[in-house]
């Protein structure tokens, strides 16, 4: 399976440039990170790590409910130069880091981990605290994704003994940052594969021995790296930048475990991102946005689980897509229900959900959906500790009304949509005489259904976005919808090989923000993507 592949280190650059499908810019890229490197430090790196963005095609909102989401990498990238500090100077702190940017924005850096003993704690407590950097979540700078990913790899491979290498790094990008295509995802990938390679990590497990380091690892690793920058994401992002394969997209899910299986991409189909220029900072607006949607859907889950006299525990925070296994008698140990299965009992819960609107009300409007505080805490029958305990302790929120209806309205059926844009791909691989274009069609139906979901039941669209999804549509989409947590960041629309330029000129005329771009400014915003491969090493010799 595609992610317990061990990472690709390449020590070739044909190799390299082959398994990324396109050669020419990226090979200019990597020369001049190489070259920068020579410049700034006086000698070559040892290694660059790669990781690239990615775009979500379909499935918004459900990997932290643990459904199955279909991203691509993009061909946008970081790439990471890394090499060890010669001659370090004995007063040098062990793993010190001296970080640069090719983007003259993002200052120099210089900061070493400190080892962290303390007396008066378990044996175990001391190895996983022994080392410590700061990581300001409150004010995040470009250098605490490096730290991010830093801290993984010192935790998991030095936490026994040892000391790690002082280096220098230089860190260069092209995925756009805050535009919903991961570059948070894409830096603490990279960082964390940097940090693993020149500390000789890459050959083993974390004992040092055994196999390599696989990529199913390594996204667990970047996900919990990324919690160090206060980002608590469901693991499609970390999963689609290191699993992913050239012309395909990605399935994932996450139930039981973390799968992933490429789907390869009909021929003709080309996936244009516009950014719509809204920067929305999940950080900022979690409350009301993000982590607001992740509690609504959790506690949907278990107002679902009770209606249906599910076994669960009073503290457990059990998802919708357990809810959808507990029902259908799924066994774990067996893996994932075939799909078939899995659709129809997601037309069953479509129809459950009901249960989730307010009790005893006289609902005439959309409006009403929502409830209370009380009204949820009772629906959820536990008491109000027990759900401070459960859904609030952990997490800030704020809202009059919580939508449960309307969370799992739109999380069943993204879910089932999700599954239905993988059938048809996969369908249309298996019998090339089906019309090219009928198959362009019934995926970009399932992406316009997808944003009329997002806008009406999850609420995770903004004007901006909606007007960019009509426009492209007007332009010649075949279909198009927000990518990512949405409220703000790019577009994804799905257009016929033969029309790309006359949509991307259609477009460019039309969306208001994009008046007056034009060149490199233009295509920073609105461009074509190929998918691309997913992380790995170049190694010099
Ligand atoms: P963005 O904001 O596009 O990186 C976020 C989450 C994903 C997923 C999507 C919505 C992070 C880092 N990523 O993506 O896991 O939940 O929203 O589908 O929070």
């Amino acid at each position: 399976m595609a992610a317990e592949q061990p990472i690709p280190v390449y020590t070739n650059l044909s190799d390299l440039y082959g398994s990324l499908g396109t050669s020419l810019n990226h090979a200019e890229k990597w020369n001049s990170v190489a070259e920068e490197f020579q410049r700034r430090f006086g000698r070559t790196p040892a290694y660059i790590a790669r990781a690239p963005g990615r775009v979500n095609l379909i499935g918004e909102h459900i990997d932290y409910c643990l459904f199955g989401v279909l991203p691509a990498a993009i061909e946008r990238d970081i790439l990471i130069a890394i090499g060890r500090r010669p001659n370090a100077l004995a007063e040098d702190a062990p793993g010190s880091v001296v970080a640069e940017n090719m983007q003259k924005k993002y200052t120099r850096q210089v900061f070493a981990p400190a080892p962290r003993r303390r007396a008066s704690v378990s044996e175990d407590e001391i190895r996983l605290e022994e080392w410590q950097l700061d990581i300001n979540t409150k004010e995040l700078r470009w250098e605490s994704y490096v730290k991010a990913g830093y801290y993984g790899v010192l935790i998991n491979y030095f936490s026994g003994g040892g000391n790690p290498a002082p280096v220098d790094i230089l860190v260069t990008g092209t995925v756009p940052a805050g535009s919903g295509l991961s570059s948070s995802a894409a830096m603490v990938v990279g960082s964390t594969l940097a940090f693993l390679a020149i500390n000789g990590k890459l050959d083993g497990n974390f004992t040092g021995n055994g196999p390599k380091i696989s990529k199913s690892q390594l996204v667990e690793m970047a996900v919990a790296n990324e919690k160090r920058v206060g980002v608590n994401s469901g693991g499609m992002d970390q999963a689609a930048s290191v699993i992913s394969v050239p012309s395909s997209a990605l399935y994932i899910s996450f139930f039981p475990e973390l799968s992933a299986s490429a789907v390869p991409l009909p021929p003709g189909a080309v996936f244009i991102i516009a950014n719509s220029l809204v920067v929305s900072d999940k950080a900022v607006t979690a409350k009301r946005n993000y982590n607001l949607r992740v509690v609504e859907t959790l506690v949907a889950a278990r107002v679902l689980a009770r209606h249906l006299e599910l076994k669960v525990g009073n503290t457990e925070r059990i998802t919708l897509r357990e809810v959808v296994g507990r029902l259908a008698g799924e066994v774990e140990e067996v893996g994932e229900m075939p799909v078939e299965w899995l659709l129809e009992t997601l037309k069953r819960m479509e129809r459950e959900i009901e249960h989730l609107k307010p009790p005893n009300s006289d609902i005439s409007s959309e409006a009403q959906l929502g409830v209370t505080m009380e009204e949820m805490i009772a629906m959820s029958g536990l008491t109000a500790e027990e759900f401070q305990d459960v859904y609030l302790s952990w997490v800030e929120v704020e809202a009059t009304h919580f939508q449960l209806y309307k969370r799992a309205k739109h999380v069943f059926s993204e879910a089932s949509r999700v599954l239905q844009y993988r059938r048809v791909c996969l369908a249309a691989e298996s019998s090339p005489s089906s019309s090219p274009m009928d198959v362009l069609k019934e995926l970009g139906q399932l992406m316009d259904e997808s944003q009329t979901s997002c806008n009406e039941l999850f609420e995770c669209s903004c004007p901006e976005l909606n007007q960019l999804t009509q426009i492209s549509k007007d332009a010649g989409a075949i279909g198009s919808r927000l990518t990512g947590a949405g409220w703000g960041g790019c577009t994804v629309s799905l257009v016929a090989e033969d029309n790309v330029d006359s949509f991307i000129e259609k477009v460019s005329a039309t969306y208001g923000p994009y008046k007056g771009l034009q060149g490199e400014a233009l295509d920073e915003v609105i461009f074509a993507t190929k998918p691309s491969s997913g992380a790995c090493v170049y190694k010099f010799d």
